[in-house]
């Protein structure tokens, strides 16, 4: 069991104007944030990002979507925080979702999923590297 996680808060939540409500529902879940910024993934990094899905018919259309505007990305901490943090954002695909979870509630497709949740702990942890340095993790 770890006790953090990585998140993005994809570019059709952050052009949607979700980002504040999102970003204010995990911190009333518990979870304090340990690192956070606003970005724009270039299609080099999404890419990297994205690279155990190489094969997979939709990359392309992920990798260009990633790159589509900024990215909110953080690492947050609180007891089970991966599985926790799974529940929270619900099922890949938003129709599938539970109720009042963030994808059913600012989602709109299994492409465009509003928000990521690390699947692991070792993804946490290669996610939160791969995306801030050590000084930027607190
Ligand atoms: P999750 O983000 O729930 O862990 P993964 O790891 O299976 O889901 O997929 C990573 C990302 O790839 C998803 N968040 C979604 O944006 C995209 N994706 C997954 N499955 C599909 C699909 N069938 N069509 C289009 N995009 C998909």
């Amino acid at each position: 069991m770890s006790n953090r996680t990585f998140t993005m808060i994809k570019p059709d939540a952050f052009k949607n104007g979700h980002a504040g409500a999102i970003l204010d529902r995990i911190i009333q879940e518990g979870y304090k944030f340990k690192a956070m910024k606003m970005t724009k993934l270039t299609p080099e990094k999404a890419g990297e990002f994205y690279a155990i899905h190489k094969e997979r018919p939709f990359y392309k259309e992920l990798v260009e979507f990633m790159c589509q505007g900024p990215i909110i990305a953080a690492i947050l901490e609180k007891e089970n925080a991966v599985e926790d943090f799974r529940k929270l954002i619900g099922a890949t695909d938003p129709a599938k979702a539970e109720a009042n979870t963030i994808r059913k509630l600012y989602a709109a497709s299994v492409g465009e999923n509003a928000i990521h949740g690390s699947d692991s702990d070792a993804n946490a942890k290669i996610e939160g590297d791969f995306m801030f340095s050590v000084l930027e993790q607190f």
